[in-house]
């Protein structure tokens, strides 16, 4: 008996001995694919959509199993906030930065002070104005492409053209025998390039000048009537729809949305003006965030176009490459898909946020 204790009392200490150890090691040790914990600080817009609260937890999630220190800050959808952050994490020392600009204007003066610091950026999501995020002239000071290292994100245009082409192909048949079909618009935030990206896309596939808010495409079959920002997020999404509702209820024919939240937001203004959601009004989303896989489900909703915000890992990765002198492309392209009524409740149990 005496012997048995002896050994299980050593048997206790080397585990609890090694656990500590490989513990305390592997937390505070180093980052994945480095010889040290780097820190890095990443100025997040805020908390405005499901979207955007699955893009934090990705980063947060990511940041955790690359074992590198993240500073986060939430803006909380101010642009000053975020330029504040950003000094912040200048005046610390920060390995690299990461960053979701809220809005196209303002970045170049801070994009400088992180240069001349020495701070790597990568700005994920959103694009700041004049980047097309092709490899620019590594002369050109004045070349937006050169104030950042990375982008990571989605084709915002292309989100545009996505969600026009599935009205083109499938209006029509749900709404049958109409020789226009009238659209009513709810834009993102505007001046981000998530809403300008989709507006514009949306408007080059139908044939409508970028620059017109409303107008009538070029085989005349499909007329943007209403076009106003409900801000990305859901209560002004309805409030936005309330008016159009009030406006144009009864001549309203398709809802694209420039993001899920504010097209849920809009079912209900529908549902309250007496006219029905998915049928009498067929509603056009992007992001494919849950609640619209749950309005599709239900009928409520039409089409959602993926815009993913699982850019944790592709952050993570391409920081330590830049730490590592490794190589970046200056564009890694999120892939997405397109979801309907056709496929939604067959996906839905696989979707990840
Ligand atoms: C798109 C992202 C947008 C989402 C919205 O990449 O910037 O911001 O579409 C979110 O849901 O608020």
């Amino acid at each position: 008996m005496k012997k048995l204790l002896a050994v299980l009392l050593a048997l206790t200490v080397v585990s609890a001995a090694f656990a500590g150890g490989g513990g305390q090691q592997s937390s505070g040790g180093v980052t994945k694919g480095m010889d040290r914990k780097i820190v890095m600080g990443y100025s997040q817009i805020g908390a405005e959509s499901e979207w955007r609260t699955a893009c934090t937890n990705s980063v947060q999630a990511a940041a955790k199993e690359w074992n590198i220190d993240l500073r986060f800050s939430d803006a909380q959808q101010k642009q000053e906030n975020q330029l504040q952050a950003i000094r912040t994490f200048i005046r610390q020392k920060v390995d690299i930065i990461a960053f979701t600009p809220v809005v196209e204007t303002g970045w170049e003066a801070i994009l400088k002070e992180c240069l001349d610091a020495g701070i790597p950026t990568i700005c994920v999501d959103r694009s700041i104005q004049g980047s097309d995020r092709k490899a620019p002239n590594p002369n050109d000071k004045n070349d937006p492409d050169n104030w950042f290292t990375a982008f990571i994100g989605s084709d915002m245009e292309q989100e545009g053209n996505r969600a026009a082409k599935w009205m083109i192909a499938n209006v029509p048949k749900l709404l049958p025998g109409k020789s226009v079909y009238k659209i009513a618009e709810l834009q993102g935030t505007v001046g981000s390039s998530a809403m300008t990206g989709r507006f514009k896309g949306f408007r080059d596939t139908l044939g409508i000048p970028a620059a017109s808010a409303t107008g009538t495409g070029s085989d005349g079959k499909f007329q943007i009537i209403l076009s106003q920002t409900g801000d990305f997020t859901r209560a002004q999404g309805k409030q936005v729809m309330e008016a159009f509702m009030k406006s144009n209820g009864k001549e309203i024919d398709v809802l694209f949305a420039h993001n899920d939240d504010m097209g849920i937001g809009a079912i209900q203004a529908i549902q309250e003006a007496g006219r029905v959601p998915g049928k009498d009004i067929i509603i056009i989303g992007i992001d494919a965030v849950k609640g619209a896989f749950e309005a599709m489900i239900a009928g409520t909703m039409n089409a959602s176009i993926e815009c993913s915000p699982l850019l944790g890992p592709q952050v993570m990765e391409t920081a330590v490459k830049i730490l590592n002198k490794q190589p970046v492309e200056k564009w890694v392209v999120s892939n997405e898909s397109d979801f309907d009524q056709t496929n939604a409740a067959a996906v839905f149990p696989s979707r990840q946020y």
